[in-house]
Parts: structure tokens; sequence; C-alpha cells
């Protein structure tokens, strides 16, 4: 099923974590990553407990949780996991490998709950063996993905910063995929194409409701992405600010859905 579904995507890729990707969102019929922007361990549970039928991947920033613990955030991943999602800390890594490598430990301990990391190829390829290092102290394999586009107003990713770290992380085997702008479905046809079959691409900046939102950001429709070669569409208040976020979750479940099979059609 998910060979068919997925097409080419599926046949270039043999990595165990996209292949884990691909097989959930089958599962689910989804392609939606919830960015799961609350403050407090309630709203987190309460939001999983609404959504998790129609969301595959659960997006976190770990450090905007003010009640963060250990154990409730130990549980909280346990439940996530049962519900059968990946779980994808966007700490947006940007410094050296060594520090990095450092950074997926320290008081949040990325590497021991986190499948999947974004990271900024800033300061070089070498960042991505510093986050792979992480994991592999801790016996993990996980999987990156790299900040090739941004959805935000005005931000500084331009075409040759793009086009090289498309160039260098399309060829290593700890990068998973790319984040690509969802508010402009034209520029992720791009990254598709110079990117070829294999690597995920993930887009933020994803909202029925297209246009400009607060403070910079900007957003796309889903199917659109979806069928320019996007394979996650990620969510954040277009479901977690409704009012109804288990009906928004499902639309956006089954706008990407019925785009994949458009698209391999
Ligand atoms: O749907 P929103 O606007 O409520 O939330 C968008 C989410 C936020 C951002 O941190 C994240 O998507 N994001 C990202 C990443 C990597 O996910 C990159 C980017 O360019 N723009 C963006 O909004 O959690």
């Amino acid at each position: 099923m998910s060979a068919d579904v997925w097409g080419a995507r599926w046949s270039a890729n043999g990595s165990l974590i996209a292949r884990r990707w691909m097989e959930a969102c089958t599962a689910k019929k989804s392609l939606v990553i919830l960015a799961a922007d609350r403050q407090d361990m309630a709203g987190l549970n309460q939001l999983l407990e609404l959504v998790h039928e129609h969301v595959v991947a659960l997006k976190t920033h770990v450090d905007l949780v003010k009640d963060w613990t250990p154990e409730a955030w130990g549980a909280f991943c346990a439940k996530a996991e049962g519900f059968g999602m990946l779980i994808f800390e966007d700490r947006k890594f940007a410094d050296i490998g060594k520090i990095s490598k450092q950074q997926m430990g320290g008081i949040y301990d990325i590497r021991s709950w986190a499948d999947l990391v974004t990271s900024h190829l800033i300061s070089g390829p070498d960042v991505v063996n510093g986050l792979q290092a992480g994991w592999e102290e801790v016996s993990r394999e996980g999987g990156i993905l790299l900040l090739a586009q941004m959805s935000s107003r005005g931000n500084l990713l331009n075409q040759d910063y793009s086009d090289e770290v498309v160039r260098i992380g399309k060829e290593q085997d700890g990068v998973f995929g790319f984040i690509g702008n969802g508010s402009e479905a034209t520029n992720i046809a791009a990254l598709r194409q110079r990117l070829g079959d294999e690597k995920m691409i993930w887009t933020p900046g994803i909202n029925l409701q297209v246009g400009d939102g607060e403070l910079g950001q900007r957003y796309g429709n889903p199917r659109d992405a979806v069928l320019a070669g996007a394979d996650g569409i990620i969510v954040g208040s277009g479901i977690h600010g409704m009012n109804d976020p288990c009906h928004a979750a499902r639309t956006y479940a089954d706008a990407s859905w019925q785009a994949l099979l458009e698209r391999n059609e």
C-alpha cells in the first residue's frame, strides 16, 4: 500500500525512518505534523488527546514549556508514541558539530526522545555528524531536517544558500529531509526539482486561510504544497488555534492525503 501511494519517494528511499514516516502516514491517511506550540503540559496533553487520530508527527518546541519536567515529558512522549506518532523537536540547531552534539543532551536530553530534529546548515556540514553522534551516544537512530527555506517574510535563506544546503544535505544519510517554504508552492516545486526523489520535504507556513500571519509568518494551502512536492505539512495555529482542533486536524489530514493520491496518479 505505502509503495503505491508514495511512488518514487518510497522506491528511492530505503532509510528506516523515512519508511516509518511513510507507513505511519498511510496508516492514518494524513501527512500532518502538528506544531504543538502550547506552553504547559496540560495544554500539550489535551491537544494530543484531541487530535492524535489525524496527526502523524508531533513537532515540539521543548523550551516553550513552562512546567517542563523530565517525568511529565517522558509520559507525554510515550503517549504520543503509543498513538503512532513520530516526535520531532524543532530545535533549529546551528552551532558547530561538537556543541550541537552536546546540545542533544543537556537539560532536555533531546537525543533520548526525539526521532527527528531541525537544523540550519549555516555552520557547515559537520553539524549533521554532531547531531547524529548525539543519538549514537544513547544508541538511538534519528533523522535531521535541514532548513533549506523558511516561511517567514524577509528571511535570509537566499537561493545560493538554499542550493548549497540541498547540495550538501542530499548526500548525507543522516539527513531525513528539508524544510521548505509552505507559503509559496513555486518555492516547494523548485526545491523538489533540485532535490530529486529521495529526501523528504516538510513545509511549515500552512493554513487554509492563506496570506499573512502574525509577526511575519506567511501561509499557503496544504493541497498546493503536497502537489508541489511536499511530503509532510506542518500545521500549528490552523489546528491548535481553532475551536474544534480535532475537526481542523481531520480537514488538514484529508486535504494532504487526497493531494498525495492525486500527485501519484
Ligand atoms: O502554523 P503556525 O504558524 O502556527 O506554526 C508554524 C510552526 C512554528 C514554527 O516554529 C515552525 O512551524 N516553522 C518552521 C519549522 C522548522 O517548523 C520553519 C519555518 O520556516 N517557519 C515556521 O513557521 O512552530
